[in-house]
């Protein structure tokens, strides 16, 4: 899309929408930014197709640095680097070294990112009993321990976020009693809040099915919910878009946890069988999403979420997929920006079921917005294309020569 390009489809979408509406919506994606997780740079942990990955994957956290980097400086839209303590501050992934978590902020620091949310890895190795939940002290203690460094290398090192995601749960009925791993997670997180700073925020995860086929101790939104309370006044909710059932209204839950002011964050990503960690890929299911991000405000202020995106699939180009969605978020920012929201109050409080509908769509569904995320890159002196400039400028060329 060239500069004169840009001008036509931007004076259509004026002539539609509103040049006010056009205006705000370019200020919104020049401000957007999002966490990317540096696991979408690196290896694919499924072991599918005789462990293939993509070629220049990243084989280490400095890798991932590098490549978030460029990314960042091909978008300017990169909040901060999600982490997992086994993956990226760990010498042997079983144990957590602060010694390497100085060395990873001070390559982060260099290439100019912050680390953002902390995840302690309750899936590796020793869980399949369970992390948290365990009915053996000795494995929950381990998972304790290790949330609770997790916090500390949040406060010292990243953004105060832990962000926890237990891979707990059963696979046949009888196998594990479900009272008692509810029991014993709560038991779990008290110890863990009670043993943190309380600068430090957590988001509880939910999944509602995997790796547990028959039960998972967080399957949903509300017992996560049960579990922050317990966790104490700061923590809250995170949805993950792949955890749901099909047809699950996601907007309806993101709508909830801000009417009710619960504290929350999003992984973004996009679900086709079930739990795929895809590139998010812009439908109207993702810009309704981003319209209710917008109406309750979750971008600043007091009611910020955090907008993490949490992706890693194994057959893609690694930087191609996280551009993708970085491309898809902004374009569905863009989409919810032009929704007029008083014009749909008017339909609304006149009943008008359809037209509502085909309005709100309008927006969300129809609108061709690439004219103002290409309009916000150009006032930022970026790139219209990354695609391009990507491709450009020989960057995986140079990664897989150098990580053969
Ligand atoms: C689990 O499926 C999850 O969604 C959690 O957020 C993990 O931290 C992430 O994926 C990486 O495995
Ligand atoms: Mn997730």
């Amino acid at each position: 899309m060239n500069e004169k390009i840009v001008g036509i489809g931007l004076k259509s979408l004026e002539h539609e929408f509103g040049k006010e509406i056009v205006e705000n919506a370019i200020k919104s994606v020049e401000k957007f930014k999002v966490e990317i997780p540096s696991w979408v740079f690196g290896e694919f942990g499924g072991g599918r197709f005789g462990d293939y990955m993509p070629p220049g994957f990243a084989r280490n956290v400095f890798e991932k640095l590098d490549d978030a980097a460029f990314i960042n400086k091909l978008t300017d839209a990169v909040s901060s680097i999600a982490t997992h303590v086994l993956w990226e501050f760990s010498d042997d992934g079983e144990t957590v070294s602060l010694k390497k978590t100085e060395t990873v902020l001070a390559a982060a620091n260099k290439n100019n990112l912050k680390l953002g949310s902390v995840s302690p890895t309750y899936f590796l190795k020793g869980s399949h009993k369970g992390s948290l939940s365990a009915n053996n002290n000795e494995i929950r203690r381990k998972f304790v321990d290790q949330t609770i460094m997790a916090a500390e290398i949040a406060e010292k090192f990243a953004s105060n976020l832990i962000t926890l995601w237990l891979p707990d749960g059963s696979n046949y009925p009888g196998q594990i009693e479900l009272s008692d791993a509810i029991d014993n997670t709560r038991k779990s997180l008290r110890e863990i809040s009670s043993q943190i700073s309380k600068d430090v925020k957590c988001l509880i995860e939910y999944k509602v099915f995997e790796p547990g086929t028959y039960s998972t101790v967080l399957s949903d939104w509300g017992s996560a919910y049960l579990m922050a309370k317990e966790f104490g006044s700061n923590a809250g909710v995170l949805i993950d878009l792949g955890h749901h059932h099909h047809g699950t209204n996601i907007e309806q839950i993101i709508a909830r946890l801000i009417n009710d002011g619960i504290s929350a964050g999003i992984h973004i990503n996009t679900r086709y069988a079930a739990d795929d960690d895809h590139s998010a890929e812009p439908n109207s299911e993702m810009a309704r999403i981003f319209y209710e991000l917008v109406k309750g405000n979750t971008f600043e202020g007091e009611n910020k979420w955090e907008i993490m995106i949490d992706q890693c699939s194994v057959r893609e180009n690694r930087m191609h997929a996280i551009l993708h969605t970085i491309d898809t978020l902004q374009s569905c920012l863009a989409k919810a920006m032009l929704v007029d929201s008083e014009r749909l109050r008017e339909l609304q409080k006149d009943d008008e079921v359809i037209l509502a509908n085909r309005f709100f769509n309008n927006a969300l569904l129809n609108a061709d917005v690439r004219p103002i995320v290409a309009a916000a890159r150009l006032n930022k002196n970026l790139p219209v294309n990354p695609f391009e400039e990507f491709i450009k400028s020989g960057y995986q060329q140079k990664i897989e020569e150098e990580r053969k």
